[in-house]
């Protein structure tokens, strides 16, 4: 197996399904405008990819239930940026290299913009609920998409990398929580989803959550190193240095594969997905 082959084949499956899914979204203007300009912004689609990986590692192939849950997970993954970028939050005026969508398009619409995708992202999961081949599997994932990405999820997270500001003495302890909320929960439902309408058995949907969550708090410390020690708010660079912070990042990578291989199952590309987001830093 190639994994950037295998990457960029998932990836451009992922966007024609994407494609011809926003080609039907006449909503009133500028919200449909915005939406899509928010959906196709270079985004790397990392989370669709695992979840159509971790589905096809256990149904041996891939189906429309299982693009719609992805899509799903990338449209509430780009409500999530378009309100982390708003003014009353990190008031950032450029992501990916492009005007962020209140820059471009107004406050207000920015709002609106992350709320239609929001519910976007959950007429996703009802259609792919209505297409699944095993109806119960699909809505246990559903429910574990909801719970991943709400107030204990998600949202939740966004909450506390608000309040991290204000806490006197940042420590590993008190960022830990939020990075489980707010990076590796939306990366565990992408996993988990995948293994649920797969039908994998409960032994393997916890090692692929572990997995998720090792590869998540990795993915979170690459971030935080390529934005490097200026950046504000709630990163790793503000309870260690750059070196301890590059040996977190290894551990858990080695944490993240060793899950996948209490399995008996194929993990060649998310072993190799997870080496090159460690590579990414190191
Ligand atoms: C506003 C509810 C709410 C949540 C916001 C996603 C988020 C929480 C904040 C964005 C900033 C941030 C550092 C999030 C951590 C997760 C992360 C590294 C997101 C970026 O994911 P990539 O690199 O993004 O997959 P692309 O651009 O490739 O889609």
């Amino acid at each position: 197996m190639n994994y950037l082959l295998r990457f960029d084949e998932l990836k451009n499956r992922f966007e024609e399904y994407l494609d011809k899914l926003v080609a039907d979204w006449k909503f009133p203007e500028p919200l449909n405008e915005s939406m899509k300009y928010c959906l196709f912004t270079g985004g790397k689609r990392i989370r669709p990819v695992l979840l159509l990986s971790v589905y096809e590692t256990f149904a041996n192939k891939l189906d429309d239930c299982a693009f719609a849950f992805a899509a799903a997970v990338e449209v509430l993954h780009t409500y999530s940026l378009v309100h982390d970028d708003l003014p009353c939050m990190d008031n950032d005026d450029y992501r990916r290299g492009n005007l962020t969508c209140h820059k471009k398009f107004g406050e207000g619409v920015a709002v609106l913009t992350g709320d239609a995708l929001l519910n976007q992202a959950y007429e996703l999961v009802f259609e792919a609920i209505l297409k699944a081949p095993d109806r119960n599997a699909a809505l246990s994932a559903g429910e574990a998409f909801a719970k991943l990405t709400g107030a204990d999820g998600l949202i939740g997270g966004q909450i506390g990398d608000l309040a991290f500001s204000k806490i006197k003495e940042s420590t590993f302890e008190n960022i830990e929580p939020i990075f489980l909320r707010k990076t590796c929960n939306l990366i565990i439902a992408a996993v988990k989803c995948g293994a649920l309408l797969g039908g994998a058995n409960e032994y393997e949907i916890a090692r692929f959550c572990e997995f998720a969550y090792n590869f998540g708090f990795a993915f979170q410390i690459a971030d935080d190193l390529l934005d490097g020690e200026d950046s504000d708010g709630c990163t790793i660079l503000k309870v260690c240095g750059r070196e301890t912070a590059q040996e977190l990042l290894s551990d858990y990578t080695r944490r993240a594969v060793s899950a996948l291989e209490k399995t008996d199952r194929d993990v060649d590309f998310l072993t190799a997905l997870a080496l090159s987001a460690e590579k990414r830093m190191n």
